[in-house]
């Protein structure tokens, strides 16, 4: 059924189901972006009658692929690769690459999806795809991650270029992954191009790129509080996850004067009342970056408390900040954070939140920065990676932090400007539709396509 005839979210929901079944998360990303543009579209017929949402719904194309390779016990290991292909209309494919034993198709499309949306409101032109495997690093040897990373690029590179495809890390892939993958394309390729983001900085990786997801993502939460007449200063905030984008946000916040109380991983969470301090933090650092360790020795060096098997969303705080993974806070964990008091969410994860947990939050009209606009600081960077490789040079840290700070404060206004909504800014109606309209727009303009 074409969209000019479809009245309502369930029926174009309806539609979508029966098109993708089971992919229960893909389903879940689209409703959430749906339910602002289909009343966004409805007196506007240059995008209902190019059966706009349909279009964007359907990914350009998707790679499934077999990858082997041999354990150090000389066992041929059997897994599976993806890559995703959303949407290149404003730009070469981006996104990142996710190692973690949950992957499926349907999770490799809603962060597909989710990615069109999130690098459109970065306004560098780059368009939307993620990849990733079923395999789990954690537990294996540093040759049998490189082994799987080989094996893995041997087959993506056919379907990636620095002007087709860039893939990045994301969960499971950090500096290691990406050397590796980064040096099997080059034997393969005999080419030496930005084609993938995330590198060492000695081979083309750019400064900031470690650091941008958590920092943008404290940036977006800074510019949400300071719309509001309010500041990070002494702010208790919970933060989820110890990886990555966990560790930069948590690192941010103590800049700004913030207090982060937890951090976790899948095992559970740690709870600090005095606040995880730089020294802290280092240790976390250390655990996670180079022991690969689980946050629980935290509470064992630090006297803090640890809770296992849940997230830390009912502790009291003013800002929370998922870092971890998709759907860590149900609609339970939702009303618990507002009705502790809770002002604001940034989600430097993406999608961790549920439909019911957004739909408490907006209920509440609390400040909820939704994961497309709050952590696009990370993509962002990797497109001035790329700018950086295409002219071979690279710029100094100041000039990047700065840059990264104008972007998340332009993501910022794009939010206010289109999520206004009497007396306060819904910033997921916002962050969907000024995401939408670019990718749009260029879509409608090449025709039938
Ligand atoms: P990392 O692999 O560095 O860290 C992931 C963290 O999340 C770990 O602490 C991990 O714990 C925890 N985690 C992962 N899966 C689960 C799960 N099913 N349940 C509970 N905890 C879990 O990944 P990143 O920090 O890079 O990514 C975190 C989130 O941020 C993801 O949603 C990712 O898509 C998103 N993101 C990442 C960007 C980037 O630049 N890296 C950019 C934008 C968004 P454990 O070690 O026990 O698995
Ligand atoms: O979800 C994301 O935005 C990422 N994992 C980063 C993607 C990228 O290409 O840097």
């Amino acid at each position: 059924m074409g969209y000019s005839t479809v009245h309502s979210l369930d029926e174009f929901m309806e539609g979508l189901k029966r098109r993708n079944p089971g992919e229960t998360e893909y389903h879940q990303a689209v409703y959430e972006v749906a339910q602002s543009i289909i009343p966004y579209i409805k007196d506007k017929p240059e995008y209902r009658n190019s059966q706009i949402l349909e279009r964007l719904t359907e990914p350009d194309r998707i790679i499934s692929f077999r990858v082997c390779w041999q354990d150090d016990e000389n066992q041929i290991r059997v897994n599976r690769g993806y890559r995703v292909q959303h949407n290149n209309a404003i730009g070469p494919y981006k996104g990142g690459i996710r190692f973690h034993h949950n992957v499926t198709q349907s999770i490799l499309k809603f962060l597909a999806f989710e990615q069109t949306f999130k690098n459109s409101l970065t306004s560098l032109p780059m368009g939307g795809g993620k990849g990733g495997s079923d395999f789990n690093p954690k537990g294996k040897s540093d040759s049998e991650v490189m082994r799987f990373c080989q094996s893995f690029m041997t087959e993506l590179s056919r379907h990636i270029g620095p002007h087709t495809d860039v893939p990045a890390g994301d969960i499971g892939v950090g500096a290691r992954e990406i050397s590796y993958m980064f040096g099997q394309y080059l034997r393969i390729k005999n080419e030496f191009t930005g084609v993938l983001t995330g590198k060492g900085l000695a081979f083309g990786g750019s400064l900031i790129r470690t650091e941008a997801t958590g920092y943008g993502c404290v940036y977006f939460m800074q510019d949400m509080l300071s719309h509001a007449d309010k500041s990070m200063d002494g702010m208790r905030c919970l933060v989820s996850g110890s990886g990555n984008v966990a560790q930069y946000t948590i690192e941010k916040i103590i800049h700004l004067g913030g207090i982060p109380l937890t951090a976790s991983d899948s095992s559970g969470f740690i709870y600090d009342k005095e606040g995880i301090n730089e020294e802290k933090l280092a240790f976390i650092m250390d655990l996670k970056n180079n022991r690969r360790g689980r946050i629980s020795e935290y509470a064992d060096k630090y006297g803090a408390e640890f809770h296992a098997g849940k997230g830390p969303w009912a502790i009291p705080c003013d800002l929370a900040f998922p870092c971890a993974t998709q759907n860590e806070i149900d609609g339970d964990q939702g009303a618990m954070l507002v009705k502790n008091g809770c002002i604001g969410v940034a989600e430097g994860a993406n999608m961790p939140s549920t439909q019911d947990a957004i739909d408490h939050y907006l209920e509440a009209k609390i400040m909820y920065g939704p994961s497309k606009a709050a952590n696009a600081g990370g993509v962002a960077v990797s497109g001035l990676e790329m700018t950086q490789n295409s002219m071979r040079l690279s710029w100094s840290r100041t000039e990047l932090d700065e840059r990264l700070r104008q972007i998340m404060m332009n993501i910022h206004g794009q939010c206010v400007e289109y999520g206004q909504q009497d007396g306060w800014v819904n910033y997921l109606a916002g962050a969907n539709i000024a995401g939408f309209r670019k990718v749009a727009d260029a879509m409608i303009a090449y025709g039938v396509v």
